[in-house]
């Protein structure tokens, strides 16, 4: 980001979980604990999630898409450990210090402007119509790190519609929890919070963009974004607003953390774009967590779905 804090990662290539290894203990965990436990116990694949001893609740879902191909699922204390989230510091490790300051129930999340059904609604209320699913999304951090996590949520647009938005509702913009007794790193004004995100409404309804509220078959931690989070696979990691308490439909282009702060570095739109450099850093090659070399980062990150979104669009104006 604009703050651009030399911070080597330390690779530590045997906290990588193979794909394979991570299906496989879904399936043995489908298979029943009685049976199973007797049978594979020694050899039970690692759970990275129950290894870190989180003490977050185990959720249920009804189906897994895996959207990453045959690429490893990051580690789930590298995703937990190695976080941008400003409002507890700027560090990659100071979220995961210093977050549990975060209060996350009760917690309601405000929808209004340009619908039908705007309301405040608490957040069992906000997920009860929604059964939970697990998506495995490729996640680039316009700093050029990456990684893969299984997310649980649901679709964004599943919750949208909900509120009928009017055909004055072109755009959503989103807004992130501000309170200075939760967040005492917000009161040094790195950024102008509370922070600020925003979608085109058909951006916001295609089927990819992902509201989150657990990782790991677990509830989401504080460092990202509990207890409420946008995923967009396809778009720089700063898209992705965490702890949302405001969600409101607006008819002209809402204003953004980022872009506010600094319009040449970081556009609205921020799809994943390897041939358009951030103008201090190259944008083709990114680091996956947990690996040792560099690989090529894909149009999109990898998901050409979102393309007709910008059919006729310039992508090098429109950054
Ligand atoms: N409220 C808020 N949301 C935020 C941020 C932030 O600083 N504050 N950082 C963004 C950035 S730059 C990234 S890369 C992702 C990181 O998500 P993760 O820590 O879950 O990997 O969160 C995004 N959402
Ligand atoms: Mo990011």
């Amino acid at each position: 980001m604009l703050i651009k804090i030399e911070h080597p990662y330390p690779v530590r290539s045997s906290e990588i979980t193979p794909e394979a290894q991570y299906w496989d203990r879904r399936q043995f965990m489908r298979m029943g604990a009685a049976a199973a436990g007797l049978a594979l116990a020694g050899c039970a694949p690692e759970d990275p999630a129950e290894n870190s001893k989180s003490p977050l609740s185990a959720l249920k879902t009804v189906k897994t898409t895996n959207m990453a191909g045959s690429e490893n699922i990051t580690a789930y204390d590298d995703i937990t450990h190695y976080n941008n989230f400003y409002e507890f510091g700027t560090g990659k490790t100071d979220p995961a210090l210093n977050a549990a300051t975060l209060r996350t129930r009760p917690w309601s999340v405000v929808v209004d402007g340009e619908c039908e059904a705007p309301g405040v609604i608490d957040l069992e209320d906000l997920m009860r119509p929604h059964a939970l699913e697990e998506r495995v999304y490729r996640h680039r951090c316009v700093e050029a790190w990456s990684l893969v996590a299984p997310w649980v949520g649901f679709p964004l647009g599943d919750l949208l519609k909900r509120f009928k938005p009017t055909s004055k509702g072109k755009y959503v913009s989103f807004q992130t929890l501000l309170d200075e007794r939760q967040m005492p790193e917000t009161a040094r004004g790195v950024l102008d919070f509370p922070y600020r995100e925003g979608l085109r409404i058909d951006e916001a309804l295609h089927p990819l963009a992902f509201l989150s509220v657990g990782l790991y078959g677990k509830v989401l931690p504080n460092q990202n974004g509990a207890p409420l989070r946008l995923t967009l696979p396809w778009k720089y990691g700063f898209k992705s607003i965490k702890s949302i308490v405001r969600i409101r439909f607006t008819e002209r282009m809402p204003m953004t953390t980022w872009n506010q702060l600094a319009p040449n570095e970081y556009g609205f739109y921020a799809n994943v774009n390897p041939t358009v450099d951030h103008p201090r850093w190259s944008q083709s090659r990114e680091r996956r967590l947990g690996e040792l070399f560099k690989r090529e980062t894909l149009m999109f990150n990898g998901y050409p779905e979102v393309a007709p979104l910008y059919a006729g669009m310039d992508l090098r104006v429109n950054y």
